[in-house]
């Protein structure tokens, strides 16, 4: 089962974030990331704290990713095959933060 997020901005760049914080897939899926404006997004494991700190860290179980938006494009990310909470990041966006669900 693959299933479909979406990346958009609204005005300005402080404003981009993802349509949905979060995603529940099942083990050993993967999911598609869509940019569907013109904005570039580098999407890796990691978090931005509440201070706008960006803490990268590749999570135990989670598969690694690194994948680039170059704006009106999408990508597929995973599969993750361990049961488990994980965290994605947009590197250039703060506050950008994915959690995803492996159930
Ligand atoms: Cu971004």
């Amino acid at each position: 089962m693959k299933k479909l997020i979406a990346v958009f901005v609204l005005f300005s760049l402080v404003t981009v974030h993802f349509v949905q914080p979060s995603i529940t897939i099942k083990k050993g899926d993967k999911f598609t990331l869509i940019d569907d404006v013109a904005v570039t997004h580098v999407i890796e494991n990691g978090t931005w704290d509440s201070n706008g700190t960006a803490k990268p860290k590749l999570e135990r179980g989670a598969p690694m990713v690194d994948a680039t938006f170059n704006g009106n494009d999408s990508q597929t990310i995973g599969p993750f095959n361990t049961a488990g909470t994980y965290h994605l990041y947009c590197t250039i966006h703060p506050e950008m933060n994915l959690t995803v669900t492996v159930q």
